[in-house]
């Protein structure tokens, strides 16, 4: 009984090693993913917040447009995804389809921030 109990420790074991080493493999890969969706914001300033904020959570290149308000985005998936983008948007004043900034971050954008509110 013990031997078939250690049989199977290492097999788990072997099992974890091969998925563990796979997802590796997949990870150096590194397929990155693109997405362009709609972030609210005013200015210049905003534009550069915009951009600092989805580098700081993953994304490895981003593009805000001042004129249409569409982020375009580059990300590793297995990092991040548009909906975590689009809440660390929201958290630092941003308002986004999905999610709405805390009106107390919002009221506290300066003041040529201030765009006009999502919903
Ligand atoms: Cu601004």
């Amino acid at each position: 009984m013990k031997k078939i109990k250690i049989f199977f420790a290492i097999a788990l074991l072997t099992a974890f090693g091969v998925t563990t080493s796979a997802q590796t493999v997949s990870t150096s890969s590194m397929q990155t993913k693109t997405a362009t969706f709609k972030v609210w914001g005013k200015c210049d300033m905003c534009k550069a917040r915009i951009e600092k904020a989805v580098r700081s959570d993953g994304a490895t290149s981003a593009d805000w447009n001042v004129k249409t308000k569409m982020l375009a985005v580059t990300y590793d998936p297995a990092k991040t995804s548009v909906d975590a983008l689009e809440k660390k948007l929201a958290s630092v004043g941003h308002d986004t389809e999905k999610y709405r900034a805390p009106d107390d971050v919002y009221a506290n954008l300066p003041g040529c921030c201030h765009y006009e509110r999502a919903k």
